[in-house]
């Protein structure tokens, strides 16, 4: 009777887990990969970027007619603590016609500012590796390919730095240097958690936000690793940086080129 009974519950046990709706991103489980610590979104000003541009191609936002005027989306990354991350948790392909309803918002917020495309995790290559790379990583908080890419565009909009630096002065012009710790502290009060800002020759390339969980902002860096308000040994910016402007190298129309952009992906 005893073993019927126990029979009876592994049948029922294994009809209720094949019934439940599996979440697209299950990879942590799948990879082995242990579940992130933080979200940090990673903005990227195109100043800094397309200033070196050499040439253009469809895929690029910077060689859009009008140069791009504020900070971009670099990603939504899932780190860990150790300032590790985990990548690429699960095979589960990106459907771009999941994402329909998003696409125009990401072609503006979140261009490639490059003319190679990413390395996809598990082969190929691809303009929106970052679903695959980090977007699977962010279960189980982050549970499908909509809601990453709607949760990004959600905290970005929610935090709009061009905004808040421009209200204080910090403006993008050629030359103009600010102090390093006065954009540190402007992004500190507005966001009310400090920001990591990497820069490539004393401009600035990229500054990170970092969320709990729960999406509440905590500090990218802790403890005694600050020196005026970035970290000693990963900031890459010197003690006065620039925001700066670019001229696009101006070969096409910005809608076309973008538009050709997607159309490449969804032949791909
Ligand atoms: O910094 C270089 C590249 O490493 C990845 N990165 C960096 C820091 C971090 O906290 N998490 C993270 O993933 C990014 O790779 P990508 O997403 O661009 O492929 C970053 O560009």
């Amino acid at each position: 009777m005893a073993c019927v009974l126990r029979l009876l519950g592994l049948l029922f046990v294994l009809v209720c887990s094949h019934s439940l709706p599996l979440p697209s991103f299950h990879g942590v489980v799948a990879t082995g990969q242990r579940e992130f610590d933080y979200f940090v979104l990673a903005l990227q000003w195109p100043g800094t970027i397309c200033q070196a541009t050499h040439h253009c191609c469809s895929s690029n936002a910077c060689c859009r007619s009008n140069p791009l005027p504020e900070f971009t989306i670099h990603g939504l990354w899932a780190d860990y603590n150790d300032g590790s991350w985990p990548a690429c948790c699960s095979d589960s392909d990106f459907d771009i016609k999941k994402i329909t309803s998003l696409l125009p918002t990401l072609e503006k917020y979140w261009p490639s500012l490059y003319c190679s495309s990413s390395s996809l995790c598990f082969g190929g290559k691809g303009l929106f590796w970052a679903h695959e790379k980090h977007g699977t990583c962010s279960y189980p908080i982050i549970q499908d390919e909509y809601s990453y890419f709607s949760t990004a565009l959600g905290l970005y909009f929610k935090n709009n730095m061009t905004e808040v630096l421009n209200n204080a002065g910090i403006l993008a012009t050629n030359g103009e240097k600010y102090p390093l710790g006065d954009v540190v502290a402007t992004i500190k009060r507005a966001f009310g958690a400090s920001p990591l800002l990497v820069c490539k020759h004393g401009s600035l390339e990229e500054l990170r936000l970092c969320f709990y969980k729960d999406f509440k902002p905590r500090d990218c860096v802790t403890g005694s690793d600050i020196l005026n308000g970035m970290p000693r040994s990963r900031t890459s910016c010197p003690r006065y940086v620039t925001l700066p402007t670019y001229t696009p190298l101006g070969l096409a129309d910005s809608r076309k080129m973008a538009f050709e952009a997607f159309d490449a992906l969804t032949v791909a």
